[in-house]
């Protein structure tokens, strides 16, 4: 890391219509909040900025299906995210939103600067319009066949089962969502980003230029979209939602979702500014402040390429330094989807979790889709709390604490002479802490909590070996040394374990009586004298049961299961008969008397029903889902005047009704109540 003087951080701005997911986390907001926190312990000047994204066509859409406005979902969200994000400790500076009047001025302002020093393409084209709702059809407000993977349900901006990028006019079959009418071509004016030149000009050298620095992923796919050739985008759209384009003659026309949203980084950072005595022109015009954005990897062209291009053409602005962004986060073998609802939601972990944030954030740390996508599972959330946090860090802290109030009334005691081993554990604090810088600064954070937790297992390695519980009875003054060192320890994790585990450490510094100490501190021996005096501890952390991971799996089967039912396609209705045709069907209720399976069948079953006419032999296909033992004596609905007809060599009178589900398994059609056999159902 260069020596800047301030840093500026950014989590990409979740959209505001849905919740926070565990995906959300893992990609831009833990790396993001651990590289923070680790910053401000060394008493870095940074900057953590981050709000909710409001506009865009999924939130008017959304708006439009539930009939209400676009304002109450995002306020609805907005609110929900925050307030997630905090209880999580995701602590950034500001969390803003781009619905507030200072971001749609600054957005506003940034169009008409780069408008004036004649940045933008002008276009007339051709663009889908939907004539029953007199709507021009950006992005997402049309849908058709992917011209790639033939997809069905592709987007006018991208096909998410293939992930290409689309433009409408690419589509085939175009329809529109909102009144699933085929659209016409309509003539409209928009304003374009020449990429095509940016690209010729500087931007393609800038992004060479960093081939080693950022993340091989990054870069890759930057390189990607820069071989095949960056084209003029349109940064305006046809709709009413979104900051409108403030030139003459654009009505009905708003910025371009992405063209805001990035600017929102920067309205986020005036308004955090304002409330601190700060000037944001020193975090975001200054050579001496420098800007990493933090992502997931499906936002990499917009913060490596097209956001600096327009900080580029501004004028006024540094352009990010790095863009640390992460693969995907699967969970349970199958990939995370809102649609699906197959996801873990950050509110509902905290309430099934209240005080476990720090177990979530270690599970997802430890498992970090860094260099390719990673999976999680609940099983591994479990290991992780029970066989590294409970039983590495927990247990050594535990030990030390519960010691020093055994020996010394919680007195720390004072150290004598230091024996090698002593001075080598002592000396292994600040290789930790450097390996652990090392692995911060270059954004390797799965790398980084491992080598965190190596602090503990020093510590439950120096107390092994040492062995204070049998050394007391011998040799009193020896075990205040090992305890002197222990508490050291101690407080050393109860700094470098804060980026990861906030909670935690503050529990920590709690039990051990002290202040929350600087980063640098942490590779010194002697953080707590002889004589403080600490508190009574508890567990750091408890077990979790099986029990509760049972819960969450179940919880995700039957969203599985829910959905899976959701999904099932319904068969269209047969043609209509007259009433005379349905009257002459003659149903009955009757009693299974008897039952057996045809031999050599699978599926057969032999019945003898009483009808209350009579009794008599009906052949039924039910055997897969039905034993014959667990069905006599059970009601059924039987059509008695059906033509008798030989099965397997047995005449079949009737047929007994069954319903039949997606799955195709078979439910016995019956009255609610056992009623008297031959009962007329019509
Ligand atoms: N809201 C997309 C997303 O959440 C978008 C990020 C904006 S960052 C300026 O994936
Ligand atoms: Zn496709």
């Amino acid at each position: 890391m260069k020596n800047p003087k301030r840093h500026l951080i950014t989590s990409a701005l979740p959209y505001a219509n849905g919740p926070l997911h565990l995906g959300h986390i893992a990609g831009a907001y833990l790396p993001a909040d651990i590289y923070v926190r680790y910053l401000k312990l060394k008493g870095e000047d940074v900057a953590f900025i981050c709000g909710s994204d409001e506009h865009g066509v999924p939130i008017t859409l959304r708006a439009r299906k539930e009939g209400v406005s676009p304002q109450d979902i995002v306020d609805t969200y907005h609110e929900m995210i925050k307030k997630a994000f905090a209880e999580f400790g995701i602590a950034f500076d500001i969390y803003h939103r781009t619905s507030d009047s200072l971001h749609h001025e600054t957005a506003s302002d940034f169009f008409k600067t780069m408008y004036e020093k004649g940045e933008f393409i002008e276009r007339e084209e051709d663009q889908f319009f939907d004539e029953q709702e007199q709507q021009f059809l950006a992005d997402r407000y049309i849908v058709g066949t992917c011209p790639k993977c033939e997809y069905e349900e592709a987007y006018g901006d991208q096909c998410e089962k293939c992930g290409t990028s689309l433009s409408p006019k690419e589509l085939i079959n175009p329809k529109s969502k909102l009144s699933g009418n085929v659209p016409v071509l309509k003539t409209t004016k928009h304003w374009y980003l020449d990429l095509e030149k940016y690209q010729n000009e500087w931007l393609e050298k800038w992004i060479d230029g960093h081939k080693k620095d950022w993340k091989s992923n990054v870069y890759g796919q930057c390189k990607s979209w820069l071989n095949s050739g960056l084209q003029a985008r349109a940064v305006t759209r046809d709709l009413d939602w979104g900051v409108p384009v403030p030139l003459e003659g654009a009505d009905r026309k708003v910025l371009y979702v992405w063209f805001d949203a990035p600017i929102g980084y920067i309205s986020a950072t005036k308004a955090w500014a304002q409330q601190n005595g700060k000037d944001w022109k020193d975090y975001w015009q200054s050579e001496d402040s420098r800007l990493i954005h933090f992502i997931g990897k499906d936002n990499i062209v917009f913060h490596c390429l097209i956001f600096p291009a327009m900080l580029k053409a501004h004028g006024d602005y540094i352009l990010p330094e790095n863009v640390p962004a992460n693969e995907f986060l699967n969970l349970e073998g199958d990939k995370l989807s809102t649609s699906r609802n197959w996801a873990v939601w950050i509110h509902e972990y905290l309430l099934d979790f209240p005080d476990k944030q720090d177990v979530l954030r270690y599970t997802i740390c430890a498992n970090s889709p860094e260099q390719k996508d990673n999976d999680f599972t609940w099983k591994d959330f479990q290991t992780r709390n029970n066989s590294e946090l409970v039983a590495i860090f927990g247990n050594f802290v535990n030990r030390t604490l519960v010691l020093t109030q055994k020996y010394y009334e919680g007195k720390v005691p004072a150290r004598g002479e230091l024996t090698n081993f002593d001075k080598k554990t002592l000396t292994e604090i600040s290789v930790i802490k450097g390996n652990l810088e090392k692995s911060i600064e270059n954004f390797r954070f799965r790398e980084a909590v491992k080598i965190a937790m190596d602090l503990a297992r020093l510590g439950n390695k120096y107390l092994a070996d040492t062995e204070p519980w049998k050394v007391i009875k011998t040799d009193e003054e020896r075990v205040k040394t090992i305890m002197n060192i222990s508490i050291q320890i101690t407080a050393a994790l109860s700094i470098i374990m804060e980026p990861f585990l906030p909670f935690t450490t503050e529990k920590l510094r709690n039990f051990l009586n002290i202040e929350k100490l600087s980063w640098d501190l942490a590779g010194k021996s002697d953080l707590i004298d002889a004589g403080h005096i600490i508190n009574k501890p508890e567990l750091l952390f408890d077990k979790i049961e099986d029990e509760e991971i049972e819960k969450q799996i179940q919880k995700l089967m039957d969203s599985k299961k829910a959905n899976e039912a959701e999904n099932v396609k319904v068969e269209p209705a047969k043609n209509n008969i007259s009433y005379d045709d349905f009257v002459k069907m003659d149903i009955r209720t009757g009693i299974i008397l008897e039952a057996e399976q045809v031999p050599k069948t699978d599926k057969l079953i032999k019945l003898k029903i009483d009808t209350g006419i009579d009794h008599r032999t009906v052949v039924s296909g039910i055997a897969v889902d039905h034993k014959p033992e667990d069905i006599i004596g059970k009601q059924v609905s039987v059509l008695v005047n059906l033509e008798p007809r030989k099965i397997r060599g047995i005449e079949s009178q009737g047929m007994i009704l069954m319903a039949e589900d997606a799955s195709g398994k078979l439910y016995f059609v019956i009255p609610e109540e056992k009623i008297s056999s031959g009962s007329v159902i019509k």
